[in-house]
């Protein structure tokens, strides 16, 4: 990693901990914990900040969502006009505890219908997950009832155009009684699929919705844009005990999760530590779905080093679902595999 991308790797995890200094600090006995994402302006060559902050200790969450069209990347140098929630692709990650009230606005900035599903949320979708016309905002709450890595994302047919276009975004509900272990470092990951054509005019990569339809991506990616954590990789130390939270979007595939060079010692499918799985080489996430992958970088085994994760259907690793892990402060070798 050049020192400009340490640092701009370190600003974004220095925001991230700024917005939990606001939510656990100064505001701990606070009942409510609001985050409005309209006023959060990302811009679109930012790496996709994948490490996690722990949830507020408010039980009532408020979240504000925009809708909005805006310029991505979606590999490095290709643009893309996403549809957004909050002007990322994903869009930023929800955290909230088990029995948490999360209460939701979605504004709707463009001028196309579009809506949100909550997979972490019981509730009738006909009233919840109704459209929002152009100009619109939607308002709704729940409890969060159940534990796990949850997808969000737009409902509005097709909606393998709008999944396909960027609208979701990770949530994660902690277990009331927590994960049974303490992670010393903790990552998003969403997997899903971009089908474009190369309009040479505009410079610019555009939608095929036809290949989606086909299932021929161009790109697959973990957070937005393929091979971006290749570039940037996530960074851990020797000894850390690390937590994945892998949640796919597809719209098609599914992510085959693997980390080259461990073992997961546990797996939660669908995020619910009662669904706990130990030694776990690969786990399937599918198109909906959730996990959480647990793994130590011990230093009398796997430690200092660069480890890969990947979806192990290679076809689509080959195609941006790949990322590095740099477990301290190891020297790269050009000609690692992976
Ligand atoms: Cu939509």
């Amino acid at each position: 990693m050049t020192k400009l991308k340490l640092l701009a790797a370190m600003a974004t995890v220095g925001a991230l901990g700024a917005v939990v200094i606001v939510n656990t600090g100064a505001r701990k006995s606070a009942a409510i914990d609001r985050i409005d994402f309209t006023t959060i302006a990302p811009r679109p060559t930012d790496v996709y900040a994948a490490r996690l902050a722990p949830a507020s200790e408010a039980p009532i969450k408020e979240f504000v969502i925009p809708i909005e069209d805006d310029t991505i990347e979606i590999a490095k140098g290709v643009r893309y006009v996403g549809w957004t929630f909050g002007g990322t692709v994903p869009g930023p990650a929800l955290r909230v505890r088990q029995d948490d009230r999360v209460k939701i606005s979605v504004v709707n900035k463009t001028d196309m219908p579009h809506s949100i599903d909550f997979h972490a949320a019981r509730i009738p979708p006909n009233v919840a997950y109704r459209m929002i016309l152009p100009g619109q905002t939607i308002s709704f709450e729940f409890t969060a009832r159940d534990p796990g890595a949850f997808l969000v994302h737009c409902g509005t047919p097709p909606v393998t155009l709008h999944l396909m276009q960027g609208m979701y975004l990770p949530m994660i509900v902690d277990p009331r009684d927590g994960w049974g272990t303490k992670a010393d470092k903790e990552f998003v990951l969403v997997q899903s699929e971009f089908y474009t054509d190369h309009d040479t005019t505009a410079k610019m990569d555009v939608p095929n919705l036809a290949a989606s339809m086909d299932r021929r991506p161009t790109y697959v990616a973990f957070n937005g844009r393929a091979f971006q954590y290749k570039e940037a990789p996530l960074q851990v130390n020797v000894g850390d005990r690390v937590r994945f939270f892998v949640i796919n979007a597809g719209p098609n595939f599914a992510s085959d999760f693997h980390v080259v060079g461990t073992v997961f010692d546990r797996v939660y499918p669908d995020g619910d530590p009662r669904h706990a799985l130990r030694d776990v080489q690969t786990e399937v996430v599918p198109p909906g779905g959730g996990a959480v992958f647990e793994t130590v970088f011990a230093a009398d085994e796997n430690g200092e080093g660069i480890y890969p994760f990947v979806t192990h259907a290679f076809a689509d690793a080959d195609r941006g679902a790949v990322g590095m892990i740099r477990v301290g402060e190891p020297k790269q070798f050009a000609t690692m595999s992976h």
